[in-house]
């Protein structure tokens, strides 16, 4: 058994959680599957693992050279505020979780074991449970264990006492809401990437399905006219250079960032060390902007590495192991489609949101204030946005991620001031977690074991409401794309 737990430790810890070599496991055992020669495997295994590390440069260098500056605003003005931030809610429920419910987080790695075999098991059965997604972005599974061991143990306290059902409860909530939730992408990714093969298994995955259907729903144009996406807009005169995305997004940056970075001031820049003593602020604040639109280029040579290599080989596991299904990643690789300008757009739209909601939140006097924290703030506006524009144009890209800021900031207070979290400095504070959950939360809080029954049968229910409003799209959609087209253009016809 020790032999068996310290196997799975390791590799929990070292592929599991490295969604790199999550991703180079998942290519190695789908060509090999395919019956590949051995060096094929192996290019097409480095390859995706030097793809997925080159996207993680620039997700984590985006991270860590903008976070620093959101968080700085609660620190240069004294806030007592908590960041809506996954890693801030990941130390908060490291630092609070013993201390409020007597309970430590050891069993996290068991937990993230089957909460994934629950997600392989109901993929593997789509035939009934008609889920055809698998989580393979450990680090955001990671995070997501933390939160979800906190709010399950906040609304069943009942099982604190008993380890055994208490991980089942929450790997069967988990593993289940993994599979729903990126399933529900897998429509809106297929039709923006054209069939490329692959969904979202990141922190909006609901928050994407919503706002993708509010798009087509509300902004897809009126009277025949179809909505103006933002690569249709053709800007006049000197108003042109933003088309060009590198232009785009450092124009953007620099006005936005730059301003940031002008109220937190040279005394504080320089103090924190970000600045070098006598250094120039001019160029400082220049080369920090423009480092936005160096870290999106290098992400999106990371998604252009790796996808081809993904979704050619998982055509083994579709075939063989799991019928029908389609791997979920990080949701950065969506910015290597679409509307590359609907990147720094959203984040924007976004962030105008938050800031009102956070404004809100300071008028009406909230026991719980916020600041905007930079994965949810980018990350999950600009994924929004770029769906958003595919089928409601520029204004749903707009719009919607403007609302999905508000959501955050509200949905986020509100759930981590009632649990507790709040006073531990964090919360995960993504779409899902801001919207989704707090009301997953609050039904078995409210109806304990009859609430986690419902939530579970309402999560499972999703997809096979959806495979009954188009049986025989469903799987087609995944197993071949083409086909699944032209039945679409035959339907459109009719
Ligand atoms: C997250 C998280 C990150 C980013 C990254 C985006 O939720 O923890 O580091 O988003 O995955 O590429």
């Amino acid at each position: 058994m020790d032999i068996l737990m310290r196997m799975w430790s390791y590799f929990a810890t070292n592929i599991l959680q490295q969604p790199a070599f999550m991703i180079g496991l998942i290519v190695a055992i789908g060509y090999i599957l395919l019956r590949k020669p051995w060096y094929d495997v192996l290019a097409g295994v480095i390859k995706a693992i030097v793809g997925y590390l080159i996207l993680a440069v620039g997700s984590s260098g985006l991270v860590s050279n903008f976070r620093p500056v959101l968080v700085g605003l609660k620190d240069r003005f004294n806030m007592d505020a908590m960041v809506i931030d996954p890693y801030f809610g990941q130390n908060a429920v490291t630092n609070g979780v013993q201390e409020v419910f007597g309970k430590g987080f050891g069993n996290a790695m068991i937990l993230l074991l089957i909460a994934f075999i629950v997600n392989i098991v109901l993929v593997r059965f789509s035939k009934y449970t008609k889920l055809r997604a698998l989580f393979t972005t450990g680090h955001v599974q990671v995070q997501q264990a933390a939160t979800a061991y906190w709010l399950i143990l906040f609304a069943c306290p009942f099982l604190v006492n008993m380890d055994i059902p208490l991980l089942i409860v929450m790997a069967v909530v988990l593993g289940a809401y993994w599979a729903v939730g990126s399933d529900l992408t897998i429509k809106p990714c297929q039709e923006l990437t054209d069939g490329a093969g692959f969904c979202l298994a990141h922190q909006q995955n609901f928050g994407v399905a919503l706002n993708t259907w509010l798009a087509e729903k509300f902004f897809s144009g009126k009277n025949g006219k179809k909505a103006k996406k933002i690569d249709d807009i053709e800007l006049p005169g000197f108003m042109s250079i933003f088309n060009e995305n590198m232009v785009c997004t450092s124009i953007l940056m620099l006005i936005f960032f730059g301003a940031i970075l002008c109220i937190l001031g040279r005394d504080y820049l320089t103090e924190q060390g970000f600045l070098a003593e006598g250094a120039s602020m001019v160029f400082y604040v220049i080369q920090t902007c423009l480092y936005f639109a160096v870290y999106l280029a290098i992400l999106q040579l990371g998604v252009r590495t790796f996808v081809t290599e993904l979704t050619a080989s998982f055509q083994g596991i579709a075939d063989r192991l799991l019928p029908g299904s389609v791997p979920g990643v990080d949701c950065a690789v969506i910015f290597g489609f679409g509307s590359a300008n609907a990147v720094p757009l959203g984040f924007l739209a976004g962030f105008v949101g938050q800031i009102i909601a956070i404004a809100a939140l300071i008028v009406l006097k909230s026991p719980v204030l916020v600041i905007c924290g930079f994965v949810p703030v980018f990350f999950d506006n600009a994924t929004i946005a770029v769906f958003a524009n595919e089928k409601g144009g520029i204004k749903a890209a707009l719009i919607l991620p403007f609302i999905s800021g508000l959501c955050q900031v509200f949905g986020s207070a509100i759930i981590a001031g009632w649990v507790g979290m709040a006073a531990y400095g964090g919360y995960l504070g993504m779409w899902d977690w801001a919207v989704v959950w707090p009301v997953m939360t609050a039904v078995m809080k409210y109806l304990s074991y009859a609430g986690i029954v419902i939530v579970v049968l309402a999560l499972l229910a999703i997809p096979q409401i959806r495979y009954r409003r188009d049986k025989e799209g469903y799987f087609m959609m995944t197993e071949d794309y083409e086909a699944y087209k032209e039945l679409k253009a035959k339907k459109a016809k009719k």
